[in-house]
């Protein structure tokens, strides 16, 4: 009887294995993997069926013929969640590729059991921690990739010691610490990627030069310093090298190997010393040579002439000296010869003119004499001449107008004479024409326009006569001109686009009133002319008037009844029409000094208002600065009156962008004024002027209204409409204490924000991305309805600091989508991920890196695990939401608003909703919105 038990036991497990139904043990450990993802996508749900035998048809899934599980690729799919330590079992696997999905946590050991891995990728996911050091036991493993995660610790030494690695590819994570010494070891490596580490320090190990199968090398934006070891010279493989963005210093030893394979050379950002190598002109196979800013000096090498097949040459920004050696002219396949800002001088050799697929010719701001040779006159490809500040000479030959792909000719601040080829023009593509400086006579080429892309025509300071071409109006998209003479051609009126005239110092007469028809006209300097009549209306008012543009114009006058009386009584420096107007007192002492000083320039004038602002008010020099070049502006004063000219006490809050100042102006008008500091003199860039109209223009109620602007040469003020509850951040974590927000108030801005981030997106033409939503960034009125803040000014200074390069990113940690970490491309997608990152902020009322977390994690992870962990929304959820979470509704729109929340973080931008659908995924979230207009 016992017996027939145990057997019959035995018989009920035996067949439990081997019945039909019964799934093999890979296909428990993948149902297991399963359960820690979040959101598992169709081809997976569909197929992966616990009533199967084996999981050898499921997708994504490969077996060997014993029905082992050999391959699990998911690639792309989507998968938000964890890999669990389940992986381990799966002790058949040759290949695990997991890149592009949403896994976070740990790469977990027991990965390490998989011993017969060959091809392991879990590139780009969020994975963090170290590297494991399992991966020592992955003994027949030959590729592995682990770039764009969060990786942090150092690169453990055992991977050296994996006999058959061919590829390692950890680039983009935080990894820190030098490469290990044992690097050498990897017989069989062939691709090397380690850029983008930041923190990957130290000398690069000279045992490298024994990785002899090393055909890429990417050790570029690291950290990495000291000298280049010589041993570099030893792979003669390699076909990448990048060292770009390190802190590398000594002579660069390349070259004195065979290099014979080597296409591309990046030695930019660096502290290099000694002079290019020549050695390598024996790399004959050099395409492209970057060194920019490298610390080079020295003259360039004639060796350079070798490289036939040289197609880039970039050393702009060292200490370059000598001549531009004529043996570039051998390298036939050049498109880009870059040499600007260096100190270069001698003329431009002849033999450039052999280059006959030369596009770019950037040799601006160095010495150079001479003219540009005939030759190079000739080379029909070319698109881009940048020869500006030089000392260059000589006529522009007719040959120059024949070059029909020239996009940009920036020839200011040289001593070019002669009179412009009259035909220039006719056959062009011409965007850019800047002659500013140089010693041209004759007349103004009257086809100029006849390409219609000209955008900037700049002709000043030369010895031009002669009139504006008539058939200027045919420049539709110019956008600055100066330096124009003759009389005003009616057709002037049709430049949409233009923003800057510039006709100063000419002998010009007759009315300006054509001016008012151009749309955007922002900048204008007609001084010194003889032009008559009232300055139009629409100058006057524009917010960028400046009367000192009229000066020396003895006819021009203010018609003070068509103008408010504030402008006509500050714009002293131009008469009024209305000779009765009681304004007569205003003229007083700056305008006899005027007289007194004639031909004054600018310069002086500014002072001048300075001297008699200080005099007649004995105001602080802030305000003297507004006032004397803005004319009195009634609102700016009563603002800075408010302040007491942005005095400290009036501050409410400091952001990245500048420091907001609350002005009480009267108890019926509060605004918020903000203070944006401009690097350089870029403030006067206008398309920043242009820029900030745009976003006067635009109104909605989840967006900050702008009431006004005013720009200065080092800072701008911009009026916001005041909003009494501060900003989201305040609400969320710093007002203490805490204020109870009821879920329908977080509902409410969830979707407020989304409706003005939609219209942003959508409604505005162009759309506008506003790069940097955060919880600062969304202010809330009296009802706390959302307002979304800084819309636009993220590009805006960008553009203020455009001259000065810089690797910063726009936008703040931990909203900045993972695609933007390390670029600056930024697009809708991108805001909507920060978006997302707002909402899982008001859900949980956890800070973006909240102390709480574990290190190296921010909301999106955190969120992420504890999901993928528990499931359990109360986890997440603020807990003082904790009793409306007991009615259900509640408790399942929150739970719709935080996988709004979740596919808005997705690391794919393309996986992401589209604003639109956030707003209608919410609003299917709680039906009484449904009927809400946007
Ligand atoms: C997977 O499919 C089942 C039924 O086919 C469905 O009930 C379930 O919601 C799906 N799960 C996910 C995460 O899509
Ligand atoms: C799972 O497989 C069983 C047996 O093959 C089948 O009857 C069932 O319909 C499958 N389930 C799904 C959801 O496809
Ligand atoms: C994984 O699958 C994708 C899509 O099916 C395929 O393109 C890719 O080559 C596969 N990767 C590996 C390592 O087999
Ligand atoms: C997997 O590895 C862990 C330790 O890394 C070990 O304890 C465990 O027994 C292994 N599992 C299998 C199935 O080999
Ligand atoms: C033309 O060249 C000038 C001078 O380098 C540069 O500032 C400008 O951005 C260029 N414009 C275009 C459209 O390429
Ligand atoms: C074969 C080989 O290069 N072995 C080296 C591996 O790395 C260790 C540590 O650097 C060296 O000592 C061995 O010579």
């Amino acid at each position: 009887m016992r017996h027939l038990s145990v057997l019959l036991l035995l018989l009920s497990f035996s067949s439990f294995f081997y019945s039909a139904s019964a799934l093999s043990s890979d296909g428990v450990a993948l149902l297991s993997l399963r359960r820690r993802w979040t959101s598992v996508p169709p081809p997976i749900n569909s197929t992966w069926n616990a009533s199967h035998s084996t999981p050898c048809s499921w997708g994504g899934i490969q077996c060997d013929h014993a029905h082992n599980v050999i391959s699990l690729n998911l690639s792309d799919y989507g998968i938000v969640g964890q890999l669990g330590p389940e992986i381990g079992h799966l002790t058949h696997l040759q290949k695990l590729a997991l890149l592009n999905n949403g896994f976070s946590g740990k790469i977990p050991p027991q990965l390490g059991n998989c011993t017969h891995l060959e091809h392991l990728d879990l590139s780009s996911n969020y994975f963090s921690g170290q590297i494991p050091d399992c991966f020592k036991n992955l003994l027949n493993l030959e590729y592995l990739s682990l770039s764009i995660n969060e990786l942090t610790g150092q690169i453990p030494e055992s991977l050296t010691q994996i006999p058959q690695l061919q590829l390692v590819e950890l680039s983009y994570n935080s990894l820190s610490g030098p490469i290990p010494s044992s690097i050498g070891n990897m017989s069989e490596l062939s691709l090397l990627y380690l850029q983008g580490n930041h923190l990957l320090s130290g000398e690069i190990p000279s045992s490298i030069g024994n990785c002899s199968k090393l055909k890429e090398l990417f050790l570029n934006q690291n950290q990495f310093e000291g000298v280049l070891p010589h041993t570099l010279n030893n792979l003669h493989d390699i076909v990448y090298l990048d060292f770009a963005d390190n802190a590398l210093r000594g002579t660069v030893p390349l070259g004195s190997g065979s290099c014979e394979n080597l296409f591309m050379l990046d030695l930019s950002n660096n502290v290099f010393s000694g002079g290019i190598p020549s050695g390598l002109g024996n790399c004959s196979g050099l395409t492209e040579f970057a060194a920019v800013n490298s610390g080079f000096s020295g003259s360039i090498p004639s060796s350079i002439g070798l490289l036939r097949s040289l197609s880039i040459l970039r050393l702009p920004e060292n200490h370059l000296s000598g001549k531009i050696p004529p043996e570039i002219g051998n390298c036939k396949s050049l498109t880009e010869l870059t040499l600007y800002s260096n100190q270069l001088e001698g003329e431009i050799p002849s033999e450039l003119g052999k280059l006959s697929e030369l596009q770019d010719l950037e040799l601006y701001s160095n010495h150079l004499t001479g003219e540009i040779p005939l030759s190079v006159w000739k080379i029909q490809s070319l698109e881009y001449i940048l020869v500006y500040n030089n000392s260059l000479s000589g006529e522009l030959p007719l040959e120059m107008t024949e070059l029909k792909y020239l996009k940009n000719i920036t020839l200011f601040n040289n001593h070019f004479s002669g009179v412009i080829p009259q035909t220039l023009g006719i056959n062009s593509s011409l965007v850019v024409l800047d002659f500013t400086n140089n010693k041209f006579t004759g007349i103004i080429p009257p086809n100029l326009c006849h390409g219609k892309q000209l955008r900037i025509l700049n002709l000043g300071l030369n010895q031009l006569r002669g009139s504006i071409p008539s058939n200027v109006g045919r420049c539709t998209t110019l956008t600055s001109a100066n330096g124009l003479i003759g009389e005003i051609p009616s057709g002037i009126g049709t430049l949409m686009n233009l923003l800057s005239l510039d006709l100063s110092r000419n002998n010009l007469n007759g009315s300006i009133q054509v001016l008012s028809q151009i749309p955007f006209l922002l900048e204008i300097n007609v001084s010194y002319n003889s032009f008559q009549g009232p300055i139009p209306k629409k100058l006057i008012e524009s917010p960028y008037y400046s009367s000192t543009a009229f000066l020396g114009n003895p006819g021009l006058c203010i018609s003070c009844s068509s103008s408010n009386g504030s402008i006509c009584k500050a714009s002293s420096y131009v008469k009024p029409c209305d000779e009765k107007s009681t304004h007569q007192k205003g003229l007083s002492k700056v305008k006899i000094a005027m007289i007194a000083l004639g031909s004054s320039i600018f310069v002086v004038f500014l002072l001048l208002g300075l001297v008699y602002m200080f005099v007649s008010g004995g105001k602080s020099k802030q305000e003297v600065e507004i006032s004397a070049k803005e004319g009195t502006t009634s609102l700016l004063n009563k603002v800075m009156e408010a302040t007491a000219n942005l005095s400290d006490r009036f501050i409410i809050g400091r952001g990245a962008h500048g420091v907001v100042y609350k002005a009480p102006v009267d108890p019926a008008q509060v605004f918020a004024v903000k203070k944006l500091a401009f690097a350089g003199n870029k403030g006067k860039n206008l398309s920043m002027v242009r820029e900030i109209q745009t976003l006067g223009k635009i109104r909605h109620r989840n967006l900050v209204k702008l009431e006004d602007f005013w720009l200065r040469k080092d800072f701008g003020l911009i009026l916001y409409t005041y909003m009494p509850n501060g900003s989201l951040h305040d609400v969320l974590h710093e007002k203490n204490p805490p204020p109870s927000l009821e879920w329908n108030v977080r509902y409410n801005i969830a979707i407020g924000i989304a409706h003005g981030l939609a219209y942003l997106h959508f409604d505005c033409d162009p759309p506008i991305v506003h790069r940097d939503i955060k919880p600062k960034n969304i202010l809330l009125d009296a009802d706390m309805e959302p307002h979304i803040a800084d819309f636009g000014i993220a590009k805006l200074l960008d553009q203020s600091s455009a001259s000065a390069p810089s690797i910063s990113v726009p936008g703040t940690i931990g909203y900045i989508a993972p695609e933007n970490a390390y670029t600056t491309a930024n697009n809708r997608e991108s805001d909507v991920y920060s978006y997302g990152v707002v909402l899982l902020e008001l859900i949980s009322r956890k800070k973006v890196v909240d102390p709480t977390f574990m290190e190296g994690m921010d909301i999106v992870s955190w969120v992420r695990t504890m999901w993928g962990q528990t499931e359990d929304i109360g986890k997440i959820v603020d807990s003082s939401l904790a009793n409306e979470l007991l009615d259900s509704t509640v408790l399942e729109q929150v739970n719709k608003v935080l996988q709004v929340a979740l596919r808005s973080t997705e690391k794919d931008p393309h996986k992401r909703p589209t604003m639109r659908q956030v707003i209608r995924q919410l609003e299917d979230a709680n039906p009484r919105t449904r009927s809400r207009k946007s």
